[in-house]
């Protein structure tokens, strides 16, 4: 049966038992599904780059366990507080040109004080100025300080639920599960866009996963973007010496998001250093359109800016900024490719 864009697709009323199905459905079965969903819903082979900056590094007052930022551990990071508004905007343009299209800037706070809200509000319209996409994530917000995001002209704020609320207390003691869901509704009714989305590899069990992917999609709207981090295990933390997790449970859980949040763009994040060449294609022909563009994170690396325009152009995939990028192909124009028709895999 074919079938076009259908509003069956998004639910908000995943059961475990569901994703635990989908999540472990033959490999073949997953990847099919998940490229028809996202032949529907998203503009297939294109990439969007959002570039990274920590406009305050470390002495971070929660106790995140996966983080180099936490003052709870030891990690040797060079703390720095909040950088100057020139700085960022410098910092801005300098992404701007090597081709990303949104700017987010992360700082090492539980939340912001009324001290810092001048100068973070004043970043977001000089970044914005530029005509660069704005992100910020800053930690809890209250609804006075997310309206005044809003209003001076914040796209997306990012804020994680990182794990299942079953996990979350062995990762995270200083604030609770239901704090972070209350600050991204506090997002959304400022009418800022949510980026939520979480970290795999935290030593969390398969049903984790599936719990952190039905916390999400049970949101009574979508985040429109959803980061996939794999953890990037920083020495000095108590989760420095986790093993990594089967690249190909990442994959499993980035086709998931795909199926489960078909309008969302599911930003491939932090650990892409780790994943080789293979994975990632792998994580982008389960759905993934989004990467952190440029050679670092907030506080650790991340792939070289030719690294990645090497891949991508290898892929034939193009970027939202399409300059950047060249198709493989004899196709320059991603609209001169005709839409094709898809069998429904979620119908019966
Ligand atoms: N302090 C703010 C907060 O936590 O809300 C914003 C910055 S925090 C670094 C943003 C997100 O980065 C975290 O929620 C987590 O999902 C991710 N992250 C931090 N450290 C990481 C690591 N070592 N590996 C993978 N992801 C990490
Ligand atoms: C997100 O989910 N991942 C980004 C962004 N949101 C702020 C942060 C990744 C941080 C990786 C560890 C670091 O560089 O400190
Ligand atoms: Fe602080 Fe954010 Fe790191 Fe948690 S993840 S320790 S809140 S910077």
């Amino acid at each position: 049966m074919e079938t076009s864009v259908s509003a069956e697709h998004i639910r908000h009323n995943w059961q475990l038992a569901e994703v635990q199905t989908l999540f472990n459905l033959p490999f073949h079965e997953l990847m099919f599904q998940a490229q028809s969903i996202h032949r529907q819903y998203q503009v297939a082979g294109q990439v969007q780059l959002s570039t990274l900056l920590s406009i305050k590094t470390g002495a971070c007052p929660e106790d995140c366990k996966y983080c180099s930022q936490s003052g709870h551990y030891n990690t040797s990071l060079q703390k720095e507080k909040l950088l100057a508004v020139e700085r960022v905007v410098e910092q801005a343009r300098q992404a701007q040109a090597q081709g990303a299209d949104r700017f987010c800037m992360g700082a090492a706070w539980r939340a912001p004080t009324a001290k810092d809200m001048p100068y973070v509000l004043e970043m977001v319209k000089q970044v914005k100025a530029l005509g660069l996409e704005t992100c910020m994530t800053l930690g809890m917000l209250n609804n006075e300080q997310a309206t005044e995001l809003a209003q001076a002209g914040l796209d997306y704020y990012n804020h994680n639920l990182d794990t299942s609320a079953e996990h979350y207390q062995a990762i995270i003691s200083t604030r609770t599960y239901q704090d972070r869901l209350d600050t991204l509704a506090t997002v959304r009714a400022a009418g800022m866009k949510v980026c939520a989305g979480g970290i795999l590899g935290l030593g969390e069990t398969q049903r984790d996963r599936w719990s952190l992917l039905c916390a999400l999609a049970n949101l009574s709207e979508h985040p429109e973007s959803v980061p996939m981090n794999m953890l990037v295990p920083i020495a000095g933390t108590p989760l420095g010496d986790n093993e990594p997790i089967d690249e190909l449970e990442f994959v499993r859980a980035i086709a998931c998001a795909r199926i489960m949040m078909p309008r969302a763009v599911v930003r491939l994040s932090a650990g892409r250093s780790s994943l080789s060449e293979a994975a990632q294609t792998l994580c982008f022909l389960a759905g993934a359109n989004s990467i952190f563009y440029g050679e670092e994170l907030l506080t650790t690396e991340n792939p070289a800016i030719d690294t990645d325009k090497n891949l991508l152009n290898k892929l034939g995939l193009v970027t939202v900024r399409r300059e950047f990028t060249s198709r493989r192909s004899a196709v320059s124009e991603l609209d001169q490719i005709p839409a094709p028709k898809f069998y429904d895999a979620m119908a019966n």
